[in-house]
């Protein structure tokens, strides 16, 4: 039960979730969204996928989220499903890694460089300030000698931030890794995972959904 076909305005509320699985409000193009689900994937959880029409919402999803957003999830992780631990057992690894995923989130980058790019903006700035994050990333792996940026195996940390490196083609951006071949080795590593290959889209799929939505007609469903 991994893919769900989109629900626009009108259309009924999904019914109940079947015993054992839990319920993923999503929409297949958000970064977002394909946090959890490469989280639910690592730890093998069972999930419904109900892909939200994010320019159409239905009424029933506003009552569910008032923001209107992805992702919404209805059950807890880590908490609930304790065989493959995602975080680190110390409150304070988990404390740091909980910053650096929030650090993680607000890079706006990706979108900035691009619109800047399309208005014509000189972007040099913004993505030297790109390249000096990604170089203290690196730094990160290779002063502690890691894989990943949890230790040796995948972790909560690694997924938060994958959503943004699968995206760097599409954006254009490829090249800022260029000085950083520690974490160019990690982006290798990252399309290895399960999880990861589980909820990848082709950069032809990301280009073909991001054009329809700067053109005002986002194909939520594109390649389904
Ligand atoms: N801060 C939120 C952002 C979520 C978000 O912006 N989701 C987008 C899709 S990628 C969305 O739901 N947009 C619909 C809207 O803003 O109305 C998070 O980190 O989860």
């Amino acid at each position: 039960m991994d893919e769900g076909f989109l629900f626009p305005s009108g259309s009924a509320a999904p019914g109940p979730v079947p015993k054992g699985y839990i319920k993923v409000y999503s929409m297949r193009f958000c970064l977002f969204a394909q946090r959890a689900r490469l989280v639910l994937k690592a730890k093998g959880i069972k999930h419904e996928i109900i892909n939200v029409h994010l320019a159409d919402k239905p009424e029933w999803y506003l009552i569910k989220n008032p923001f209107g957003i992805v992702l919404t999830l209805e059950t807890p992780l880590d908490e609930g499903y304790p065989e493959k631990q995602l975080l680190p057992s110390s409150p304070f690894a988990k404390a740091k890694n909980d910053a650096g995923v929030f650090f993680q989130s607000r890079i706006g980058y990706f979108y900035r460089i691009s619109s800047g790019r399309k208005n014509g903006q000189d972007v040099s700035g913004l993505e030297a300030e790109l390249k000096e994050k990604l170089s203290k990333l690196n730094e990160d792996l290779v002063k502690k000698k890691i894989k990943f940026f949890g230790g040796d195996s995948i972790t909560m940390f690694d997924y938060m931030m994958w959503p943004w490196f699968e995206r760097l083609e599409v954006f254009e951006l490829q090249h800022c890794l260029d000085g950083t071949p520690e974490m160019k080795m990690w982006t290798e590593r990252m399309l290895e995972d399960p999880a990861v290959k589980a909820t990848i889209h082709s950069v032809d799929a990301h280009k073909a959904f991001f054009k329809s939505f700067v053109d005002g007609k986002p194909d939520y469903d594109y390649g389904l």
